[in-house]
């Protein structure tokens, strides 16, 4: 009789592992993958093996915002011939499709970039009515600032003598007139008014100026909702006004009132990757976005009592270093060194000396608190909107009102969890030194000097050639892609066309962690005219602007170019592209958004938009006539750059500058020469 054989009798399949090499250019990250499978903790670079992404999801075409649906509409192969006439169970055409898609992305991530701006906002209340004394104004001179574009007063006329205002009445009404920015009843959003004026009125005629930052963001959960808005240019200008109050409004406050909180950033020095934690410390790594946490934890573990305390657990100090954003808001306000990026949270953890891993919004993975299991360390998370499931999270509510006591009980759980390391630790060797803190101010002031600060010596140098142009290259990290390949294959090959580069978010921790970020990086990987621009001035060739939210400063730094004269009247004037090339977050999308609308040629290395050819042309073509900017692809990293050079080249021809940079190369090779 033949032997029947059970579902037990089936070989087990190997699990599939990920090739450490394959999967990131950095050695740090290569060495604990490989650590990883030693030790059998399974990472997103191994499930990205097995879970396949769902073609017609990439396409843009799948609507599931009814019951009714999923209604999938792929592109049939070959392309469309003829009329298409693909529609989902209500009729809604591919078009309509992608486009609610693509505004339900620059919902969410306005949304994030947004409610993270209302938390600053609500503590700076909490500040200016001297609720808590935890967290201090630390910028006047940005208050002032802030206030005169809520147009709030700043000065007060006594007996016919103009006075200037004190300081706290100016600080309360700030606040409550920032508060009101995201939800006020009338009116329209006050920061818009900072873009160029060509830019504004562009908006005007367009109809996309925001009103208040919650309702646009409101109206594109309606609009998409099954049944409202089924046209996609209709659609798209929701999704433009959305992506408008978040670039300049929900971020933009972000920026400037965690300025005024935690200090405008200046160019400041530390280190970056992995190699940063420290064996014999307790290392507390701080991941997520809001400085309101990490703020408090650095005040808290620089404490003596503190130090004291974790050598009295055998260590011999706290080590503190952050992942992802709030790596680059440590960074840039107090030189604490980054740990990595999205895709090395669980890294941190497999180096089984992460005592603590201490997070609170957005780009936190929910397998970190799996992948800790294997180890000791504890996760705690620290937001009310985010908690996690599982037996070693812990959730300690941070709140402003009682900051100091809240950062100390995270801070001694780290400390006490030092002793119960179990893993073998394996701290990689690498790390890279990194200068950041390039802001709208301090780039003025490293560019002309405290007196004559001014952005004329950058527009003095893009119009004489030695700067081609400007590039904001930015975004995440995606387990699709080798981890920091196109980042730095991008920012290299944009600075060696003498592309100066601005960068946030991951792609400025991925330049950090190459080693990109020094001034010395100029002679070895810029061209010659960039080169010679940024030995003069002592500046890297790409310049470190902090985190997501910070991408408002790219905008402003435009602006400020705009301003400074000689290339144009607006943003979409000047030879400046921006890049997200390996995006995976819907924040990417709304910034990249915010980009196009504020008239930047944005190449991402896809879009979700592919599903639907006429949508796709609409944002990828037709929106430069309407906005002077628009977005572009393309996967291969040196092609993806050389598209955003040419678009560079465009403007600097039609602003008639194109033969002043033929001459000065060879000028500049005559130099040599001689
Ligand atoms: O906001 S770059 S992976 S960390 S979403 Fe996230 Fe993307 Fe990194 Fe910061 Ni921005």
């Amino acid at each position: 009789m033949a032997e029947e054989k059970t579902k037990a009798d089936k070989p087990v399949k190997a699990p599939k592992l990920a090739d450490p090499v394959a999967s990131s250019i950095d050695v740090a990250s290569q060495e604990l993958i490989a650590r990883s499978h030693e030790l059998g903790v399974e990472t997103i670079f191994d499930r990205a093996l097995t879970m396949k992404q769902c073609a017609i999801g990439m396409q843009g075409t799948c609507c599931k915002n009814c019951s009714m649906g999923p209604c999938r509409l792929p592109l049939p192969k070959g392309g469309i011939e003829g009329e298409d006439t693909r529609q989902g169970l209500c009729g809604a055409t591919a078009n309509t499709i992608a486009a609610r898609n693509f505004i339900r992305m620059i919902a969410g991530g306005a949304a994030a970039h947004s409610d993270h701006g209302r938390g600053v906002a609500e503590v700076f209340l909490a500040v200016a009515r001297k609720e808590t004394d935890a967290y201090q104004i630390k910028d006047f001179d940005k208050l002032l600032e802030v206030a005169g574009y809520l147009g709030v007063a700043t000065t007060v006329e006594v007996d016919g003598e103009e006075l200037d205002r004190d300081m706290d009445e100016i600080a309360l009404e700030t606040a409550e007139v920032a508060i009101g920015e995201w939800g006020k009843s009338e009116g329209e959003l006050l920061s818009v008014k900072k873009a160029p004026k060509a830019r504004y009125e562009i908006w005007k005629k367009q109809g996309v100026i925001p009103r208040n930052i919650d309702r646009e963001i409101v109206e594109i959960m309606h609009r998409t909702h099954m049944g409202v808005d089924m046209h996609y240019k209709n659609l798209m200008k929701q999704g433009t006004r959305a992506a408008i109050a978040d670039g300049w409004g929900g971020s933009m406050l972000a920026t400037d009132l965690q300025d005024i909180l935690f200090g405008t950033p200046y160019p400041i020095q530390s280190e970056a990757n992995l190699g940063v934690l420290k064996e014999d410390h307790v290392n507390i790594v701080i991941h997520g976005h809001e400085p309101i946490l990490s703020e408090m934890i650095i005040v808290v573990a620089q404490k003596q009592e503190m130090i004291d305390y974790a050598k009295s657990k055998g260590a011999n100090g706290i080590q503190l270093s952050g992942m992802c954003c709030t790596a680059n808001e440590m960074l840039q306000r107090h030189g604490i060194p980054i740990a990595g990026n999205f895709l090395q949270q669980e890294l941190a953890i497999i180096t089984g000396a992460c005592d603590a891993m201490v997070v609170d919004i957005q780009c936190i993975m929910q397998s970190i608190g799996n992948v800790a299991k294997c180890f000791h360390t504890k996760v705690i998370t620290t937001h009310k909107i985010a908690q996690h499931e599982g037996e070693n999270v812990i959730h300690i509510e941070f709140d402003e009102h009682h900051a100091v006591e809240d950062a100390e009980r995270i801070v001694k759980m780290a400390i006490d969890n030092f002793q119960n390391r179990k893993a073998e630790v394996m701290i990689p060797k690498h790390k890279s030194l990194v200068v950041a803190g390039f802001g709208v101010e301090s780039t003025e002031y490293h560019l002309g000097g405290t007196f004559r600060g001014s952005y004329y010596t950058l527009n003095d140098n893009i119009i004489n050639g030695r700067i081609r142009g400007l590039a904001g290259v930015v975004g995440c990290n995606n387990a699709r892609t080798k981890h920091n390949r196109d980042h730095i294959e991008i920012c290299k090959e944009l600075i060696k066309n003498d592309v100066l580069v601005l960068v946030t978010g991951c792609t400025a921790i991925a330049c950090a962690t190459e080693g990109l970020l020094v001034p010395e990086a100029a002679a070895i990987y810029a061209g010659d005219g960039l080169a010679e621009v940024c030995e003069t001035v002592g500046i890297p060739p790409i310049l470190h602007l902090g985190s997501c939210v910070d991408n408002s400063r790219i905008l402003l730094a435009a602006t400020e170019v705009v301003k400074a004269g000689g290339l144009g009247n607006d943003i979409s004037d000047i030879p400046v592209a921006g890049s997200a090339p390996e995006w995976m977050s819907e924040k990417a999308i709304s910034i990249g958004h915010y980009f196009v609308a504020s008239g930047v040629y944005t190449v991402f290395s896809n879009l979700p938009t592919t599903g639907a050819p006429v949508f796709n042309d609409y944002i990828c073509k037709e929106f430069e006539e309407l906005y002077g900017g628009m977005w572009g692809t393309e996967a291969d990293p040196i092609k993806h750059a050389h598209l955003m050079i040419a678009h560079i080249d465009k403007k600097r021809k039609a602003l008639g500058i194109d033969k002043a940079r033929d001459r000065v190369m060879m000028d500049f090779a005559a130099r040599q020469a001689l």
